[in-house]
Order: structure tokens, then sequence, then C-alpha cells
């Protein structure tokens, strides 16, 4: 087999694309700031650099091993070479790393402690920028931006959205929406994904931690939580859990110390989303074959691409509120009375894995009569912080469960957050046999896993419907393209903005595949031991559709018909 010789070292490779790749298998993570194996290769940082045999200076990550080749990551040329780079970068760089909603996370910062720079030789020259707080997911602060470049080509390359790109020359480059708008006025989908990707603290979630700690604190607030499907297997990892590990009942003791009142899951709003979406789905069915399929409605991010590239589909995308929405404006209605009588407020807050979930929350189609379905979104990263910051020992705790009467949901409604999920709760609902047997046949279809968009054809009654799962917005792009032109059809199509899923959203803790795979098989696992498999088996949805709340109103409390 073909082989590099690494440091002394004979190291085998057959289809690694570049040397920083070989060098990983040999055991050694060289430094990188503009590396990410999903996205094109740009080469700027030059961190990643090694030499060859004759003293030459290369960047790894943008040059494919040769056979017999020889290198050397470790040489006091390479070692002065990152070390200027560093330093370069952080007489650039504002040096407020104590007050930086990155602090900790920060990969600037966490080289420059792996090369020891206790000082910086050049003279400090940053330039201080405006903050973009425009938007209600996305905060941008050019200041600490090193022009790596990972959030433009994310936005470009795997969202399809290009809403921020390079401007300017030399030492006034900088990465901005076009024109210089504000983030808020560009097509941005608040996918969170350049967020995701950021080095530093340039690119970040916004953050809603002061408002909900504000809240707990008020004794006239009612503070109702409800946590997603994807929180529970991500959480953990930064409390040294293994990603995949289901601790919801951990997150609700916790959420419980923290001062929320009441705590729900998501799941709950899942399982009414599929009961609606399924419907729909019947319709669409019975209608015959059209042009386009009954696309899913639960993805903020997926909605706003749809508003902004492809108004045309608008008609055809799923009338249901997301999940978090359904489950929120069903909780407003709950506790109304109960709130008069007190002499409280409820303040609905949702954990979501997600960005956009926060613009989501503050469209004005989810304000009834000036009351916000959910008032409140905060990331898994954010409670992550609560937690640690009240310094409450995670591992530690006993499980507990959600407050009554919404306790139970079902496998159907916590697969959700892995994609695929959707379909295959949707599938249960409307095929007819729902025994094992037939549920095992669903689980093969071909709808699990990262395939980046996965196609499946399923008997029902005397048709045949045809699905398609697409997460990553550039994959939608390309499955509405053989849409759009009439080469394939399909009755069913889910879409969800984050490669992955839910469980990769820019909320949760920074993620590569194997930890997403991990996570998507934690919510698989949650579902094969969860006694209730179908939402419709659910005694809590049951009740719901029988009881006082959604009587007449699923209408007005679960669809939305978005303004645009
Ligand atoms: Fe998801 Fe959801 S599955 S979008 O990924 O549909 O954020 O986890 O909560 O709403 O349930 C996110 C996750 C949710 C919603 C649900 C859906
Ligand atoms: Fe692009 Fe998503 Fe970032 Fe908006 S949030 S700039 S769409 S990657």
């Amino acid at each position: 087999s073909k082989y590099m010789i690494i440091d002394g070292n004979r190291v085998d490779f057959d289809n690694e694309k570049n040397i920083l790749q070989v060098v990983k298998k040999a055991g050694i993570h060289l430094p990188t700031f503009c590396y990410y194996s999903d996205l094109s290769i740009y080469g700027a940082c030059r961190m990643c650099v090694v030499e060859d045999k004759w003293g030459g200076i290369i960047a790894s990550c943008s040059t494919p091993p040769r056979d017999k080749m020889e290198i050397k990551t470790n040489t006091p040329k390479l070692h002065q070479h990152r070390k200027m780079i560093l330093e370069l970068l952080l007489a650039a760089h504002c040096s407020d790393c104590t007050t930086c909603e990155k602090n900790g996370k920060c990969r600037l910062q966490e080289l420059a402690g792996r090369y020891g720079l206790t000082q910086v030789r050049f003279k400090d020259e940053h330039t201080v920028r405006e903050i973009d707080d425009s938007s209600k997911s996305i905060v941008r602060d050019p200041s600490k931006c090193i022009l790596c470049g990972d959030c433009v080509r994310m936005c470009q390359e795997v969202q399809n959205v290009g809403a921020i790109d390079f401007a300017h020359r030399g030492a006034n480059m900088i990465v901005s929406p076009a024109f210089n708008k504000k983030l808020a006025e560009t097509n941005c989908v608040n996918c969170g994904q350049c967020a995701a990707v950021c080095p530093t603290g340039a690119i970040t979630v916004a953050s809603n931690l002061k408002d909900v700690w504000k809240a707990i604190y008020d004794p006239k607030k009612r503070v109702v939580a409800q946590v997603a499907p994807a929180v529970r297997v991500a959480l953990g990892e930064e409390f040294g859990l293994n990603p995949g590990k289901n601790s919801i009942g951990r997150i609700f003791a916790a959420m419980r110390m923290l001062g929320f009142d009441i705590v729900f899951d998501t799941s709950i709003g899942a399982d009414l989303t599929i009961m609606e979406e399924t419907n729909e789905l019947l319709e669409t069915l019975e209608k015959g074959p059209g042009k386009y399929p009954l696309f899913t409605s639960c993805c903020p991010a997926w909605i706003r691409y749809a508003e902004t590239q492809h108004p045309e589909i608008l008609p055809y995308i799923s009338s249901c509120k997301s999940p978090m929405e359904m489950f929120g404006a069903v909780l407003k209605e709950y506790y109304k009375e109960q709130d008069e009588k007190e002499g409280v407020s409820t303040v609905s807050v949702a954990i979501m894995p997600c960005a956009a979930k926060k613009s989501e929350a503050a469209r004005e189609e989810f304000i009834r009569n000036d009351v916000a379905d959910v008032d409140y979104v905060l990331t898994t990263t954010e409670l992550i912080r609560m937690i640690k910051e009240i310094g409450i020992q995670f591992n530690n705790l006993e499980p507990q469960a959600p407050n009554m009467p919404f306790s139970i949901s079902s496998g159907s409604g916590v697969i959700f957050g892995a994609t695929g999920g959707v379909t295959e709760a949707a599938l249960r609902r409307v095929v007819a046999d729902k025994s094992p047997t037939s549920l095992k046949e669903i689980e093969y279809l071909g709808i699990r896993g990262f395939e980046s968009i996965k196609v499946a054809e399923v008997p029902l009654g005397d048709k045949v419907v045809r699905l398609a799962v697409v997460s990553g917005l550039g994959n939608a792009e390309k499955l509405l393209e053989v849409i759009e032109s009439g080469e394939e059809h399909f009755d069913f199509v889910e879409v969800m903005a984050c490669p992955g899923g839910c469980i990769a959203g820019a909320g949760q803790p920074f993620s590569h595949r194997p930890e997403k795979e991990q996570r998507t098989a934690g919510l698989y696992k949650s579902d094969s031991v969860s006694q209730i498999k179908l939402c419709e088996d659910n005694p809590v949805i049951h009740d719901l559709y029988e009881g006082p709340i959604l009587k007449d109103r699923t209408h007005e409390l679960l669809h939305v018909h978005y303004k645009h």
C-alpha cells in the first residue's frame, strides 16, 4: 500500500484527501483555523504547515499525500512559523477574552494556550468594529474575526444561502453581508451553521439568558419550559457523558433546581404535529399527484429559505406550526385561567438545539393578542451555562419526570430530532398495519442515516407513496431542482436545514460526524425502549383533542399562515 514517512514513522494511506488527514492517522492533530472536512479547502490560516525533506513549508490541508513522501510536523522552523501566525492574529484581535461569549471555547484562545504564548511581540493593531445584533438568532462581532472564511463557505457551500462574504481588501478586509447590510436585512435563514464553525467569537448564537434568569427570579412569573428532542442526547457531553446518552430525566431535575417552575418535553408537540400533518398528507394523496409534494414545516430555517429563495413552493408547505409553537400555544391556553386566579403570568421558554428557533418564536404569526406562544428560546449551550453557573453536579442528579398533565410522549415524537424522524413518525401514523414487524419495515426503508438525500417508496392502500428526506439546505436545493424540472415526483418531503437534523443544530455543543452519529443512535434507542411508539396511542394527545383547549380550535392553535 501507499505510505508516507511522518516524523520518521511509516504511515499507510489510501483515500485520504490531504496530508492533514494522514498526519491525523499518525495520532497528531495539527492546529487549524480554516479546515473542516465538510467544506472546501481554503488554505488561508497556514497553521497546519509541515516541513518536507528539503526544508520547504507546505500547508497540509491543501496538499494531497504522495507515496513515500517524507515530512516532519515538529521542527524549529514550524514552531516559529506557527507562533508568528498566532502572534499576528492576536495583535489584530481584541483581547477581552474574559467577557467574550466564546470564552473557553475559542480556538484562538486554545491555540495561544497550546503554544504557550505569554506575550505578543507586535503592537496591538486591532480595529474596533460595530457589533451587528440585528438578528434574533445570530450576533456578528467583526472585531473578533480572523478571516478564516469558515462561515462564508458554510453559508454558501453547505446552506446555499450566501448571506455573508469577504468585503474590502488588504488590512480592511472583513466578513460581512453585502453592501454592509445588517444580517437581519439579508436572506440569512438563521440556521446558525456559520456560528457553529466560527473558531472565535466573531459569529455566535444570540443569547437570551438574561431574560430567562429575570423571569425565573420574578415571583409574579410562572416559568414553564419545554425541552426539544435533540437536547437530551447532547447536553450531557459537556459534563462528561457520552454523546447519545439520553439525559432528559437529569435535565428536568437540573431545570427545577435552576428555578423553572414547570418542565415538559417538546415531543408532545411533535406528537401533535404528526396528528395534524398526516391529515394533510392524506389529503394530498387523495388529490392525486401534482408537481409538488407536501413539504414539512417544522424547521424555521427551511421556512425562511423557502420564503426568500423559493416562494413558489410556499403553498405546498404544511400549514402545521412546528412542534415547539404548537406546544407553546397549548401551554399558554392551559395556564391562562390559573394565571388569572393566582395573579401571575406564564412565561414560556423552549430549550432548543437550534439558533433559528429564536427567530421563529419572535415571528408575528406566533403572537396571538399580544401574547407570544413561546417567549424565549434558549439553546442547549445556554442551558449548559446555567447549570454550570449554579454549580449543579449534573452527573450526580437523580432523573426526574416531567410535570403533569403533559407527561407522556411517544417514541415517534423523540426521533424528530434526527433527520428522517418526522417522516418515519408520519409513516407510522398512516400505514394500516401497526404491528411491530410493520414498524420494523419502516425503520429499514432507508430514511434513517446521514445520506444527504434519502428516497423511499411505501405502498399505502392502492397507492405507492414516494418520500424524500433531506438535511442541509444545499441538498434541499438539489432536490427542488429535480422536482421543479419534473424529473422526479414525490408525495412527501422532509427538510431540516442543519446537515444531520436537529441533533447537529447550531445551539448544541460543537460536534463532528462521530458525535452526530452517536446522538442520532441515542434518539433511536429511546424510541426503541419507549412503551408508546405511535402518537395516536399517546393518552395525553387523546385527552388534548377531547378536552377544552383544542376543541374546535385546532386551526387557531396548531396551524399557521405565514405572512412573509
Ligand atoms: Fe427540532 Fe422539532 S425536532 S425542530 O430538530 O419538528 O430545534 O430537537 O424541537 O419544533 O419536536 C429543533 C429538535 C425540535 C420542533 C420537535 C420539530
Ligand atoms: Fe448563513 Fe445560516 Fe449563518 Fe445566516 S445563520 S449567515 S444563513 S450560515
